[in-house]
């Protein structure tokens, strides 16, 4: 068949399933997008009006799905505009495939519109290394069918992540005589086991452990392994802990989840994490906001808590802490071995009866009470908890919630449980302000029968808001919260911690009066259905009536500004101060004193 480099691209990614590339064209990539109009029965472009969005929507579909998008861009700012979002894939291990235009691969050097190359030619590639888990630059037509594989097989295998492809316009127009392979057996199939014999030695700590805890990490949802997971913890009686993008794993109404561990999570997992005797770790990598910046006795206290690594990434094992036993695997496959081999070493345990259940039992219930002063406060304005709490009841189980950083990331956190995996979508480790609203519409695109709510502050919705052209243009029925506290209200937050004053967080006029775009009136421009409301007991109406239109909608939310409201702290977490504040500086040199790293 007779294809261009842009056909193949196009050709490839309908073999691959891929039903969607988001992105903004541009002379760069016109030989893409063209060749695009050819399958789009089978591969629809969508338009975004930023090409972070573009990446955070691929992004949000990876995460709801577990499986990719395609992004697209021209050649330098709009390639460059991606960074933030690849960096956001990057760090939670999400898989988008990026593709951008790129300079001739005869004129490079030669300073073509929207080239780097004074340091050295055609340079926008290196922007991309640090957020990438690989890139490819095609050099001819010819050898795209077997790029494109290998972006596939790079993409999906292992520890997922993003992978750029760089396209220069004269490869993309190239004609050759091609073929696409087949990529089932380019991408590997099957799970990578575990070792027997390490596998019988953990079975061994866990089956005698008297205060066992999981800590369920991404690598869970990303495995599909979450049903493998609630089993071993239902067979051991451990209590489940779980980290940013480990949330979902197990139905947090179960009464073996603990909540989430570290800083901005719940003080049970905290409590009962720093209290095992034998620590399973599955997926996750121990950063410091899950591991309270390594603070001995806080959220771990490794040793002498045995600690079970269970990873697919060896690079993984002993980073942060000593694994007592390291298990490099697929977390589904260890999963399944390890209770198996558990099964071989004592009966399952009659959790409900133990002291220790008793002991789970109780920590989540102080938990619960301390989060309750806000979670079911009634005052007006409302408090994020509150918000969360009266989203929760109106919204199906398998609703999909995101959220990027800010007292809205950590509030969906602490007082919006989840009960299944993938419905929970942050940028949790990059922690990027603007996600929220493009990554809902990737997930709105996923399934487009499910209730999918975007949570956002009034800072993390004004880096991406205009996305909201998308949502009217597609009719695609996501609802965004917008939760309006005139300001970077966690920044302040850990100013006045920090600090004890503030500077750059309350969005305000010169005279110190408070500052706010008026998000409802934003929202009607754009052609959502829009409301403004402020009391805790108009959420649940407002959010009937915006899913009842079944289009776009947005819930302006004027919420209290008093800090401490929304989320309550937990853990600890490493934040340099300097000597002219000698107390702050005493407690930070203390709490420093005590982590442990090396
Ligand atoms: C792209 C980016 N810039 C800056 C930050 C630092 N940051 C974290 S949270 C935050 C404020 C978020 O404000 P908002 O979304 O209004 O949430 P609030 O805390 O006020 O509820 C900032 C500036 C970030 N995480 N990401
Ligand atoms: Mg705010």
């Amino acid at each position: 068949m007779k294809l261009s480099g842009a056909q193949i691209i196009a050709h490839s990614l309908v073999k691959a399933g891929v039903p969607y590339a988001a992105g903004i064209p541009g002379h760069g990539a016109w030989c893409l997008t063209d060749a695009f109009l050819d399958v789009r029965d089978k591969l629809q472009s969508i338009m975004v009006m930023h090409e972070q969005s573009a990446v955070h929507l691929a992004d949000g579909y990876f995460r709801a799905t577990g499986r990719p998008l395609a992004a697209f861009t021209s050649i330098g700012p709009g390639s460059a505009n991606t960074i933030i979002g690849l960096g956001t894939a990057f760090v939670d291990s999400s898989a988008v495939l990026l593709l951008t235009g790129s300079v001739h691969t005869y004129m490079r050097g030669h300073a073509v519109m929207q080239e780097l190359d004074r340091t050295q030619a055609a340079n926008n590639l290196r922007m991309f290394e640090p957020v990438t888990k690989r890139q490819y630059q095609a050099v001819t037509a010819a050898g795209l069918p077997y790029i494109m594989h290998r972006a596939f097989n790079t993409m999906l295998s292992g520890r997922p992540g993003p992978v750029h492809l760089d396209l220069p316009m004269d490869v993309q127009a190239e004609t050759i005589e091609a073929e696409i392979p087949d990529f089932d057996q380019r991408v590997p199939t099957g799970r990578a086991r575990p070792d027997s014999t390490l596998v019988e030695r953990a079975a061994r700590l866990l089956a005698g452990a008297k205060r066992p805890v999981i800590v369920a990490g991404g690598g869970v949802i990303l495995a599909e392994a979450a049903k493998e997971l609630v089993a071993l913890a239902e067979y051991l009686g451990a209590a489940v802990v779980t980290t940013w993008q480990g949330k979902g794993s197990i139905p947090e109404d179960h009464e073996l989840n603990a909540w989430a561990i570290g800083t901005t999570a719940s003080h049970s997992a905290n409590a009962l994490a720093s209290k095992a005797d034998v620590l399973l770790a599955v997926g996750c990598r121990f950063v410091d906001w899950s591991a309270s910046s390594f603070r001995q006795g806080v959220s771990y206290t490794i040793p002498p808590t045995k600690l079970i690594h269970l990873d697919i990434d060896a690079a993984e094992i002993g980073k942060n802490y000593p694994a007592e036993v390291a298990l490099v695997a697929d977390a589904r496959a260890g999963l399944i071995d390890l209770l198996d081999a558990v099964r071989q070493e004592r009966r399952a345990a009659d959790y409900k009866s133990s002291d220790y259940f008793a002991t789970i039992q109780a920590e989540k219930a102080s938990w619960e009470k301390i989060l309750s002063e806000n979670r079911d406060s009634n005052s007006t304005p409302a408090t994020q908890a509150r918000v969360m709490k009266e989203l929760r009841a109106v919204l199906d189980r398998e609703a999909i919630v995101t959220s990027g950083a800010g007292l809205v990331q950590a509030a969906v956190r602490q007082s919006f449980p989840v009960y299944e995996p993938r419905t929970h979508i942050t940028s949790g480790g990059f922690s990027s302000m603007g996600f929220t609203v493009p990554a809902a519409l990737g997930a709105q695109l996923a399934f487009p029968g499910r209730q999918v709510v975007g949570c956002a502050g009034d800072g993390d919705f004004m880096q991406t808001m205009q996305e909201m052209a998308v949502a009217a243009m597609y009719n695609l029925p996501v609802l965004y919260m917008v939760l309006n506290n005139s300001g970077f209200m966690s920044i302040k937050g850990g100013q006045t911690g920090n600090f004890g004053r503030t500077t750059v967080v309350d969005f305000q006029h010169r005279d110190g009066s408070l500052y706010s775009p008026n998000f409802c009136q934003a929202a009607e421009a754009f052609g959502l259905h829009a409301q403004r409301i402020t009391a805790p007991d108009e959420v649940q109406p407002a959010v009937r009536r915006a899913l009842a239109t079944n289009g776009p909608a947005l819930i302006e939310v004027l919420v209290e500004r008093k800090l401490g409201t929304a989320t309550v702290n937990t853990g600890w977490w490493d934040m340099p101060v300097p000597a002219y504040l000698p107390a702050q500086r005493a407690a930070y040199e203390a709490g420093r004193a005590e982590e442990t790293l090396g």
